[in-house]
C-alpha cells in the first residue's frame, strides 16, 4: 500500500515535472511547507540543494523553481513574495488542517492573494494537511472556514477565459498522500 502510494504519488509528480513553472508555496507557518519541499527533493533523483532562509525557500527541480514563504506577520517575507508573484505560474496554499484556531487567521492570508490582481488569473491549489491527526476536521469543515464551497471542480474540468482553476486537497505530508492528487491536478492547468 506504501509503495503504491509512493509510485502514484511520483507518477503524479511527472505530471509536473516536464513543465516549465514557477510555484509558490504559501501558507502560515508551520502549515508544513518546508516538509513539503523536502519529500518532493528526497522523491527525485536530480535536484539543487534547496536554500534555505527563515521564512523562504527555493529549490530547482528540472524547469520547475519551487519558493516557500510562511505568511502572516512577517512583513519581511510579504515584501518578498509580492515581488517575486508577478512572474507565478501557480499557488499551492498550505493549511494546517488541524489546527481550527488558526483557519481564521489562514482565510485572512488567503483572501489577500486570492483579491490580488497579479495573481487573478493563477491557478490555486490549496492542501489541507495534516490529516493523520486524530480529531483533524472534515474537508467540509475546512471549506466553510475558508470560504472556499464554490471550486473548480477535481476532475480536468476546462474552464471558460478567466476563471481561476481552484480546488482543495486533504492530505498528510509526512505520511505522503493526498497531496500527488492535488499536484495532479494542477498540472492540467500549466500550459
Ligand atoms: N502530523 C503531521 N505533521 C506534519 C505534517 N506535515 C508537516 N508536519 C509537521 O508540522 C511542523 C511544521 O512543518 P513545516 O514544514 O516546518 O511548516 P512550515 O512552517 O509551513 O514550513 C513540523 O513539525 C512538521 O513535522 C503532516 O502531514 N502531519
Ligand atoms: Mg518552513
Amino acid at each position: 500500500m506504501f509503495l503504491f502510494d509512493w509510485i502514484w504519488n511520483m507518477l503524479s509528480f511527472l505530471g509536473l515535472y516536464n513543465k516549465n513553472a514557477k510555484i509558490l508555496f504559501l501558507g502560515l507557518d508551520n502549515a508544513g511547507k518546508t516538509t513539503l519541499l523536502g519529500v518532493l527533493k528526497d522523491g527525485r533523483l536530480s535536484q539543487n540543494r534547496p536554500t534555505f532562509h527563515p521564512t523562504s525557500e527555493e529549490l530547482s527541480m528540472g524547469n520547475i523553481k519551487f519558493r516557500t514563504y510562511d505568511l502572516g506577520g512577517h512583513e519581511t517575507a510579504r515584501r518578498l513574495w509580492r515581488d517575486y508573484y508577478t512572474s507565478v505560474d501557480a499557488i499551492v496554499y498550505l493549511v494546517d488542517s488541524s489546527a481550527p484556531e488558526r483557519f481564521e487567521e489562514s482565510k485572512r492570508e488567503l483572501d489577500a492573494l486570492l483579491s490580488s490582481d497579479e495573481l487573478s488569473n493563477v491557478p490555486f491549489l490549496v492542501l489541507g494537511n495534516k490529516i493523520d491527526v486524530p480529531g483533524t476536521p472534515s474537508e467540509e469543515k475546512l471549506r466553510a472556514s475558508l470560504g472556499l464551497t464554490q471550486t473548480t471542480g477535481k476532475g480536468k474540468v476546462t474552464l471558460n477565459p478567466g476563471v481561476r482553476p481552484i480546488e482543495v486537497f486533504m492530505c498528510s505530508v509526512v505520511r505522503r498522500y493526498g497531496y500527488g492528487d492535488g499536484f495532479k491536478w494542477l498540472s492540467f492547468y500549466l500550459s
